[in-house]
């Protein structure tokens, strides 16, 4: 077989050179640990960034996915599949709203939300064509599209891919007069992340979520939260508005919905909402295809069954005071809610990578987030023992 190194030099020749990973080959998983092409075993502490919640081939999803695998794959919407409605029904019932629309990767299921909420504009608000605006936020991280993209405020991201979609206000992240200021009669949603994920794990004044909820109700503007990253669990809840007690008229979710074993996506939302879309305004050639619908059954019934959310909660405050209690001299702050955790480092450092760097080597896989920030997020079906083997090593590292 294959030595890492050669493996690594593929991807330099073969692939485009848009990530930079750490240099680990990973060859096989289970549960919260990944072993790499020469038997060396880690932790892994970012759970493809929270898609794998319910941890590495959990063994009900693989079992799904074989059975499913040898029954129906794809039929495409141009058919129905015997998953697809079922499907649907228990997401819904899991998140408390009317109707999902199921797609594939996180950012087309964005781009769903973006499209439904200016049609929603355009036939309950009246908005004049082509006008609708959405408020976003600075920092905010959304997916890759143009659109997308379009509306992120870092450069890495958009040099070099404009022109991009018009139609986007941007504003601070946690700042309420700022919504306010920049509602206009136009504007169909505000699209925000509960915690930044990307940003550094950026948590809001406490608040702001249930204030931004009140904002957007009284002046008639649509609440769309994007769940992709916080969803399912992670944050210490099923979902990160959960700690608020917010409904958003919409959430965008991805993807752990489907236990990191097929990119699945949806919104979900009002029959209002959703009852925008009449046939041939949106689809997609997978989404909602039967290996998709079962996956994601399983790993929602996981996440329930296992109590992921309250062992989120339990052990991610846990872990946290213990972060903050190894009072390291390189640590600006740790900062988070539940299993997703940023310790951000002291600027001076020059950057969180060279310490991802040697917790690799302590069998710890970690990935540097806005320079500064080493994010945690390990798998929920995490135990105690293991966060606190974890700990030691980290503790090493940031003494
Ligand atoms: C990459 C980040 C995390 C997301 C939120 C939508 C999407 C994501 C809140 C789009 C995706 C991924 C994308 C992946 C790395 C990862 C990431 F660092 F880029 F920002 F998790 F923090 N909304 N996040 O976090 O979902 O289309 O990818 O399925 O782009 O390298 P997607």
């Amino acid at each position: 077989m294959a030595s890492s190194k050669e493996l690594i030099q593929l991807c330099e020749t073969f692939g485009a050179h848009n990530y930079h990973p750490l240099p680990v080959v990973l060859a096989r998983g289970e549960g919260i640990w990944v072993y790499d092409v020469e038997g060396k075993k880690y932790l892994d502490f970012l759970s493809s960034y929270s898609a794998v919640n319910q941890g590495h081939c959990h063994p009900r999803l693989v079992k799904v996915m074989r059975e499913q695998a040898g029954k129906l794959t794809l039929t495409s919407r141009a058919f129905h599949n015997d998953q697809l409605g079922p499907f649907l029904k228990e997401l819904c019932e899991l998140c408390g709203y009317e109707m999902a629309l199921p797609m594939n990767s996180g950012a087309e299921a964005v781009e769903t939300a973006i499209k439904a909420v200016r049609r929603h504009g355009y036939t309950f608000k009246k908005i004049p064509a082509d006008q609708a605006e959405i408020i976003v936020c600075q920092e905010n991280f959304h997916g890759r599209t143009t659109t997308i993209v379009g509306f992120s405020t870092e450069e890495a991201y958009r040099a070099g891919f404009g022109p991009f979609t018009p139609g986007f206000k941007i504003i601070p992240f946690g700042d309420i007069k700022a919504l306010e200021k920049a509602i206009s009669k136009n504007t169909a949603a505000f699209l925000v992340e509960p915690i930044q994920g990307e940003a550094g794990v950026v948590v809001p004044p406490e608040g702001y979520l249930a204030q931004a909820a009140r904002v957007c109700k009284k002046s008639n503007v649509l609440l769309v939260t994007d769940e992709i990253q916080v969803g399912f669990g992670r944050t210490g809840r099923m979902f990160c508005g959960e700690h608020e007690n917010v409904k958003p008229d919409a959430m965008i979710l991805g993807k752990a919905m489907a236990g990191g074993f097929y990119p699945v996506s949806a919104v979900v939302a009002s029959k209002e909402l959703l009852g925008v879309f009449d046939p041939g305004s949106h689809g997609s050639t997978f989404g909602g295809n039967p290996l998709a619908a079962a996956l994601a059954r399983e790993a929602m019934r996981i996440i329930v069954e296992e109590r992921l959310p309250e062992r989120a909660a339990e052990l991610g405050h846990w872990f946290m005071e213990e972060l903050r209690g190894l009072k390291s001299p390189h640590v600006a702050e740790v900062r988070g809610k539940g299993l997703l955790i940023g310790v951000r480092l002291k600027a001076e450092l020059g950057g969180a990578r060279p310490f991802c760097e040697r917790l690799q080597r302590e069998g710890l896989l970690c990935k540097e987030t806005h320079r500064d920030v080493i994010r945690f997020a390990p798998p929920l079906v995490i135990a105690k023992a293991d966060l606190e083997w974890a700990l030691e090593r980290i503790a090493k590292i940031l003494k």
